[in-house]
């Protein structure tokens, strides 16, 4: 039976054409990657991660065979994905062969598990269009990054790591896809997609979403028009901190951020909880909007518990996400996701790129 997008819509206002079209993504993906790795030493399948663009390039047209001979296609996904804040794609790789857990964000390890998870998120961000892409100004550059609770002795970096996560897009200074910075036109956009994918969750901590629309029905009209004056100062998150002062020779600030977007006919957001503020202290209103919006990301966070060998797709434009407290133990089989981002990079400019690298963004 072909499963036509309107019929998903219809149905998934009872949640079955969502979870069916999950359930379907996620087992074409897994298929396509497992044929694909059956042909391949470990060595020639770690390699391949260096260059995710062929990659990508070379699964998509597997996934898209998949997908039609189970009645969708990667148009569909695309679309489906776009108009949702968070897709789980439950069991889509077997995690298996991990080491202990890491206590940093890089290296990732060359295990098995982490190779399948990591060529299964390029699959699935190639199958909506998406690039696998990181910023060389967080983590080195990293296109994947370990997220895990960081022993004593890192000062920010620990406390944060075993601490709860209020609602945030990533990347939250960049740009909006379609958007400039207004000074240094090399800054490329804010990721699209966060796509987290789970190796350990002993405790099922949630990662938890804030879909736009359900905030946005909690704000009143002054609040949304506050909301999209450019009345906001938004400082940089941790991890990209360091890497902006090598490269920019300092930390990217806006100083007169918008926080909502009407693009053609949607919404879309960026907001961080911890970076944010107001630029005029004076500003009542600003103040207000921006704490309605805080207590309607209370009332609207859906908590997403991953489990081993889940992947998120998180939707950066029109959900914030967070995550519950991973709590303070490390290392041995404690909480592991391995983090990337994807982004549509028709658009990027040749020099939003940094030199030589066909994924990592400038800055
Ligand atoms: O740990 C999680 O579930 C999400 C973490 C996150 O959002 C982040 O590190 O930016
Ligand atoms: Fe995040």
């Amino acid at each position: 039976m072909r499963i036509t997008l309107a019929y998903i819509t219809f149905i998934s206002l009872a949640g079955v054409g969502t979870q069916l079209i999950q359930a379907i993504f996620s087992e074409a993906v897994r298929v396509a990657v497992s044929k694909w790795r059956s042909n391949l030493t470990f060595e020639q399948a770690l390699e391949y991660l260096a260059r995710p663009g062929d990659l990508g390039r070379e699964l998509q047209p597997a996934i898209e065979r998949e997908l039609i001979s189970r009645g969708s296609s990667c148009a569909d996904v695309q679309a489906f994905a776009w108009a949702q804040p968070c897709l789980k794609l439950e069991a889509i790789f077997q995690p298996d062969d991990l080491p202990d857990t890491p206590t940093d964000f890089c290296p990732v390890p060359g295990a098995e598990g982490t190779v399948i998870a990591r060529v299964t998120a390029i699959a699935c961000l190639a199958a909506i269009n998406s690039a696998t892409i990181s910023y060389g100004s967080e983590n080195g550059g990293d296109l994947f990054v370990n997220l895990v609770v960081f022993p004593p002795g890192r000062g920010k970096f620990t406390v944060k790591s075993a601490d709860k996560m209020s609602g945030h897009t990533d990347g939250v200074t960049f740009p909006l896809r379609g958007h400039r910075h207004p000074v240094n036109g090399r800054i490329a956009p804010s990721p699209d997609f966060v796509c987290l994918s789970a190796l350990r969750n002993p405790k099922q901590v949630p990662t938890t979403v804030m879909p736009l629309d359900h905030l946005m029905a909690r704000l009143s009209q002054d609040h949304i028009e506050e909301l999209q004056k450019p009345q906001y100062i938004i400082g940089s998150q941790l991890t990209f901190r360091e890497g902006m002062v090598d490269i920019l020779g300092d930390e990217l600030d806006v100083d007169d951020a918008q926080l909502l977007f009407s693009m053609n006919g949607s919404w879309w957001i960026r907001f961080s909880h911890s970076t944010t503020q107001i630029a005029d202290i004076g500003q009542k209103s600003a103040q207000e909007a921006m704490d309605a919006l805080k207590h309607a990301c209370a009332d609207c966070a859906i908590a997403l518990p991953l489990q081993p060998g889940d992947i998120a797709l998180i939707n950066n434009r029109i959900a914030l996400h967070g995550r519950s407290e991973p709590g303070s133990e490390y290392g041995e089989q404690t909480r592991w996701l391995l983090r990337t981002y994807g982004l549509d990079v028709t658009d990027i400019d040749p020099s939003q790129w940094h030199d030589g690298s066909t994924f990592m963004l400038y800055p």
